[in-house]
């Protein structure tokens, strides 16, 4: 191949095609690789100023093509000592040049239709702000700019079209097909254009020249990779354009067409073999790569790590592939068939992300997955639009944060490491992140970092991806517990366990049992969800406990994450409440609040909490359903709404909806709220409402919470809060014994005219009501209200009668009546244990 070196190597727009349409054919067949350098380095030793910061001073070059260590030049002098000339060139990396591929002719592909001040982010003028940014910092030489060339600049490398045949390891004939055909297609017909029948495009502008540009875009991609196989670069960075990582199977999408990146990874694997076989994709755009993730899924050989804005599902793509199944980037895609494990997404729920959120997920999973995985070639999807001041990404990255990210890679793969443009829309913010990489690839040290603290949303995606990706990856920690609770371990959620054993340890000491709850889904979460003492029905006051479940406080092993039971304790403060109201003869109904209801068929992986909405909804539903079917049908002379959290939520909601019922039948709501909304009672209708609600509530409000610093502080809550009380920061169960006091106090005060007029309590008819307690996991006889049913047609349950023989009350003391109505498998009566008189 004859290249006259000495040229320009930057091409002009005008001698494009002609000169490397040529070029580029040559270089598919021929693997040589050209540098355009300029020979005469010695004139440049003298002439060239010293590089800022160059502590070394500059050392005299090799002309030519490569650098040039001296062992070739060297020549024994015949009186001299002669030492040995090593066998291998000193530092075969560090002498060795840095490739940069880039190409004017990528600026063809450009918006048809530009409306003036609404230019589409994907600029053709991106990659020309890259590289004169690399001109600029003394990277990469430009006629005209930069004196003379010498293997000092990155050595270029030319980009050249893709083959068809090549596309076609990663996308089918058609989308090469329907590619192609752009460029013939009239101008005013694009923006219409389909590219499936009835299929608007996804975020992609076409242009005649989009074909010839997304093929030198890919081709770019192919012989960066190549270079550094071929050993004629240690390293590489192609600023190329149109992206790729969107780009499916058969679809264009998100501003790209061909899969540049996951093309020239086949590429290598193809054309190495061995030499290549692991492939290492780091996508560091600030979108999920789709398009990468679809290509390599079941893929061993190629390890995708992306670190994306996820928001959950809502940020782009939110959903991709034709088929919209699913949000592809969260944690849980991890490849599939021989893939399985070699697909690692890190999204982020939150925008914001900054250097130190990175450098944590590099840290925690990304390198100890990456050195694992031991990769032979490290390509990088680099988009820059996880940058600080993108439009986009809304991120924080900085040019700093991105060169410790580049030298983190660039230790696995004996540093083989291609560095790919995909997105990144700031041209300023673009320039300086990509020119920070170059250098680092260079052999410049990354600059410090500013920015160390990781967010806690961080962290907790972090923690998230870890316990996902431990079960493919032995140097991640804690390990995932779903594998080892599959199979016959019986594993069952404690939440359960200690809610039966509350209902055990409440029968056992005040006779409490399950109440029957009518639900379409049938969860463990839900057993013993209500319990009531005997005399809930009786003409007494009543307390109604609306609580999360039990606070844990465990010691974890500090290297397995392991949770063992003599570490960890259990605190139960709502239990100090009950004990408190049945000894001052209070009834109690006491509703535990799940966190998380699982499905009838508990998968046994690990759970988020169920959203706050979600919960309150469901716990609003359940308190007008003990409502309706048994506090406002029984006896009671006060009624007593207690609530922590979503129990407040929920009493709110229920009163609101129920102002009248509300006004006259409840004595006290009694709210602690720690972190969520503080709600508030008032009525469109009666201006009296928010006043009850005020006499009728005590609500105390943790003093953190954004309610106190929202609102102007110097002024008294407003009415319609209820009588609000500040309390001390901490946990809720710190608030309950914080303010045990205050309640009991109310509570007494509250009830004074019925203790003086106590009626006289029958002993013998309160025996009547006890039994044990019930399981409240099983069918419901039929769904709908149950006091409603006739008690008569309850089957016949044997655990149903009292182990005395005679049968409990119905809720509204009326005809016998099976005890709460439940079903199927209820604990054993217990004989000897059983309060039989
Ligand atoms: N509602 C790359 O960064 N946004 N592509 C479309 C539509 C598309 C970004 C928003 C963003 C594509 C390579
Ligand atoms: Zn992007």
């Amino acid at each position: 191949m004859d290249l006259d070196v000495s040229t320009d190597i930057l091409m002009q727009d005008g001698d494009i095609v002609a000169s490397t349409e040529t070029q580029g054919q040559q270089s598919v067949s021929n693997t040589e690789i050209s540098f355009k350098t300029e020979p005469n380095v010695n004139e440049y030793a003298k002439a060239k100023p010293e590089p800022s910061g160059n502590l070394l001073g500059s050392p005299l070059k090799g002309g030519g093509l490569k650098r040039d260590n001296g062992i070739a030049d060297w020549q024994p002098k015949s009186n001299q000592v002669i030492p040995r000339p090593p066998k291998f060139p000193p530092l075969p990396y560090a002498s060795s040049q840095t490739g940069l591929v880039y190409d004017v002719r990528m600026r063809f592909h450009v918006e048809t239709v530009s409306i003036e001040d609404d230019i589409h982010p994907e600029d053709p003028r991106r990659i020309h702000a890259i590289f004169e940014s690399f001109v600029g910092a003394g990277l990469a030489w430009e006629k005209g700019n930069s004196g003379p060339s010498n293997d000092y600049y990155m050595g270029r490398i030319d980009a050249r079209k893709v083959t068809k045949e090549e596309v076609c390891l990663v996308h089918t004939e058609e989308h090469w097909n329907w590619i192609q055909a752009l460029s013939a297609v009239p101008m005013e017909d694009l923006e219409e254009l389909e590219q499936h029948p009835g299929t608007k495009m996804d975020s992609v502008y076409l242009s005649n020249m989009t074909p010839y540009c997304a093929a030198l875009s890919a081709g770019g991609a192919i012989e960066a990779c190549r270079a550094i196989m071929l050993g004629k670069v240690k390293n590489v960075f192609a600023v190329i354009r149109p992206p790729g990582h969107h780009a499916e199977r058969e679809d264009a999408k998100g501003f790209c067409f061909f899969d540049n990146v996951s093309i020239a990874t086949k590429v290598c694997q193809r054309e190495f073999g061995e030499r290549c076989r692991k492939i290492l994709i780091l996508d560091w755009d600030v979108h999920h790569g789709n398009g990468i993730q679809q290509a390599n899924y079941d893929d061993p050989n190629v390890l995708y790590i992306s670190l994306h804005l996820h928001e959950r599902g809502r940020f782009y793509p939110e959903h991709s592939y034709r088929d919209k199944r699913g949000p592809y980037g969260d944690h849980l895609h991890c490849g599939d068939g021989a893939g399985l494990g070699k697909n690692v997404n890190i999204p982020w729920s939150k925008k914001g992300m900054g250097d130190a959120d990175y450098v944590y997920a590099f840290q925690q999973v990304v390198m100890p997955i990456a050195i694992e995985f031991d990769p032979d070639l490290v390509i990088i999807a680099a988009g820059f639009d996880a940058a600080k001041g993108d439009m986009l990404g809304g991120c924080m990255v900085t040019p700093a944060g991105y060169a410790h990210m580049t030298h983190m890679l660039m230790s696995l793969a004996q540093g083989r490491v291609a560095v790919c443009l995909e997105g990144g829309y700031n041209l300023d913010s673009i320039a300086r992140s990509a020119t920070a990489v170059a250098r680092t690839l260079m052999g410049e040290p990354p600059e410090r970092l500013q920015e160390l603290h990781p967010s806690i949303t961080a962290v907790d995606d972090v923690k998230l991806v870890v316990r996902q990706q431990s079960r493919f990856w032995s140097s991640l920690y804690p390990r995932d517990i779903s594998a080892r609770l599959a199979g016959s371990l019986h594993g069952e959620r404690m939440h359960d366990v200690v809610r039966r054993w509350q209902a055990t340890t409440l029968w056992d000491e005040y006779e409490m049992s399950s109440l029957f709850v009518y639900k379409e889904q049938l969860s463990k979460a839900f057993e013993n969800q209500v319990l009531a003492t005997p005399n809930y029905t009786e003409a007494r006051p009543l307390l109604v406990i609306l609580h999360d479940p039990p606070e844990m406080i465990a010691s974890p092993d500090p290297r397995t994450g392991k949770v063992e039971l003599h570490n960890t304790w259990l605190t139960d403060i709502v239990k100090t409440y009950i004990d408190w109201a049945v000894k001052h003869d209070f009834a109690v109904i006491d509703v535990n609040l799940p966190k998380h209801v699982s499905d009838a068929e508990d998968s046994q992986i690990h759970q988020p909490e169920d959203s706050m909405e979600y919960r309150t909804r469901e716990a609003t539903q359940l308190l007008t359903y003990l409502w309706g079917n048994y506090i406002e049908l029984n006896d009671s002379t006060h009624v007593f709404l207690m609530g922590s959290n979503t129990g407040h939520g929920a009493i709110i909601n229920f009163i609101k909806s129920n102002e009248e019922r509300a006004q006259e039948q409840l004595t006290t709501a009694i709210s602690f709220v720690k972190d969520v909304p503080l709600q508030s009672c008032r009525s469109a209708t009666n201006d009296q409402f928010a006043q009850w609600y005020y006499a009728s509530s005590l609500v105390f409000v943790e003093e953190d919470h954004n309610f106190f610093w929202l609102g102007d502080l110097t002024r008294k809550p407003k009415k319609r809060f209820g009588k609000v009380q500040k309390s001390p920061t901490g946990t809720i169960s710190e608030m309950l014994i914080e303010h045990k006091e205050a309640v009991f106090n109310l509570l007494t005060a509250e009830t004074a005219d019925w203790r003086a007029a106590r009626p006289h309590i029958d002993d013998e008819e309160m025996a009547t009501a006890r039994m044990p307690p019930i399981s409240n996991f099983a069918p419901s006889p039929r769904p709908g209200n149950f006091p409603a049913l006739n008690p008569t047609s309850m089957p016949p349950v044997g655990t149903f009668l009292s182990p005395n023989g005679t049968t409990a009350r119905s809720p509204r003391g009326g005809s016998p009546l099976p005890p709460v109505g439940n079903f199927a498998p209820s604990p054993k009566p217990r004989s000897s244990r059983s309060p039989a008189r």
